[in-house]
């Protein structure tokens, strides 16, 4: 029997969730819901759902999905994830998780007193050249992790998908921020204390589009994590992290084109770290459509009892918090202590 899921939020990102969810043969989306009942109309067409709508309680109380898997934007996410723990065994709730900790600790805790488990659709650690990454870590590569770049520069134009990110005010770190605070959280252990400094780049947006932060680890590591949504380079990058890692006894490069190096004393080894194009994807969002395929892949093992989902929202609210004292160090210059 396969899992019975119900998506909410038919917008433009939750396409690639439906289309991944397709191809789980252990999951079966039962119905597709939205506030605008026309996008849910479409989205039900489209992916040939058989129940669709936008009342969100009575839709789920009438098909008793066993998850759902929330895709609006951040200032629904609350309410959508307590009424959705009412109501299934997993909840998976796109990022931002939220926009203060009161309310995703608030998330964290409905799920928790329903035993109801939440993940966090924190797809960049997924992408395949991150879960590379990690496995040679988790092999001891290059030793000890000391020092890490994490580069994340482009001038791709988000704002024609996405065009209420150009009226948010601390952009580039809720936006991407939390992806690659989680990466770097997944890859060197949580962060202590951290700096940053934000700048406006692009005129024609409200908010700050570029930031550079520094972080100092639990384990004495350093890392530095930037990010500009104005950078000019052809071809454009976006949406790859540019990585290198610098262990004890080895450095480990992820440079664009998808190209990982490995140096170690006896020399250097590259290989090509490009995830396919799913059948439904596009370049150049392959690279985030396979990570959203990975992700979602953790469902039915997560349901019969295997390892939770990752991450968890529990987890995810350390990334909240780094996303939150970044902004204040931004506005202040101060260092934070996390
Ligand atoms: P969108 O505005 O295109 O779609 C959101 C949809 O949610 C809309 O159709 C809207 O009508 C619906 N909606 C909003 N509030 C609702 C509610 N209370 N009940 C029912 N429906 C509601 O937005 P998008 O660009 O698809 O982004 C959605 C989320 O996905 C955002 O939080 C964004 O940050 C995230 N996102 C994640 C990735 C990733 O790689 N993880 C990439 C892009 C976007
Ligand atoms: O919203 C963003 C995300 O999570 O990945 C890329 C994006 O769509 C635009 O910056």
């Amino acid at each position: 029997m396969a899992y019975r899921g119900v998506l909410i939020g038919c917008g433009f990102f939750a396409r690639n969730h439906m289309a991944a969810w397709a191809d789980i043969a252990d999951v079966d989306i039962v119905a597709v819901i939205d506030r605008d009942p026309a996008r849910a109309e479409a989205y039900a067409r489209d992916f040939g759902i058989p129940r669709w709508g936008s009342d969100a309680e009575a839709l789920l109380a009438e098909v008793r999905p066993v998850f759902v898997d929330i895709a609006t934007t951040v200032a629904s996410h609350r309410a959508l994830v307590e009424l959705a723990a009412r109501h299934a065994r997993l909840v998976i709730c796109q990022k931002p998780f939220a926009e203060t900790l009161e309310d995703a600790t608030a998330m964290v805790a409905a799920c928790a007193a329903q035993g109801v488990q939440l993940a966090v659709h924190e797809n960049f650690r997924w992408q395949r050249p991150i879960r590379e990454v990690k496995a040679l870590l988790d092999q001891g590569a290059i030793g000890t992790p000391r020092w890490l770049r994490l580069s994340f520069r482009h001038g791709y134009d988000i704002y024609a998908n996405q065009p209420y990110l150009a009226e948010v005010r601390d952009l580039a770190l809720t936006d991407i921020g939390l992806h690659l605070f989680d990466m770097v959280r997944h890859l060197m252990g949580d962060a202590v204390r951290l700096s940053c400094e934000v700048q406006r780049r692009n005129p024609q947006v409200a908010g700050f589009d570029a930031f550079h932060a520094v972080l100092r680890h639990g384990s004495g590591a350093v890392s530095s994590v930037e990010c500009s949504f104005h950078s000019q380079r052809s071809p454009d990058p976006f949406p790859q992290s540019l990585l290198v890692v610098e262990g004890d006894s080895g450095t480990i490069e992820v440079t664009e084109g998808f190209r990982l190096r490995l140096h170690r004393p006896g020399g250097v080894e590259e290989r090509d770290v490009e995830p396919p194009c799913p059948v439904w994807g596009a370049r150049p969002w392959h690279l985030i459509q396979e990570s959203v395929a990975a992700f979602q892949a953790q469902l039915p093992a997560a349901l019969s009892g295997g390892a939770e989902m990752e991450p968890s929202g529990a987890h995810n609210l350390q990334t909240l918090a780094m996303v939150i004292a970044a902004i204040r160090a931004g506005d202040t210059g101060e260092t934070v202590t996390l």
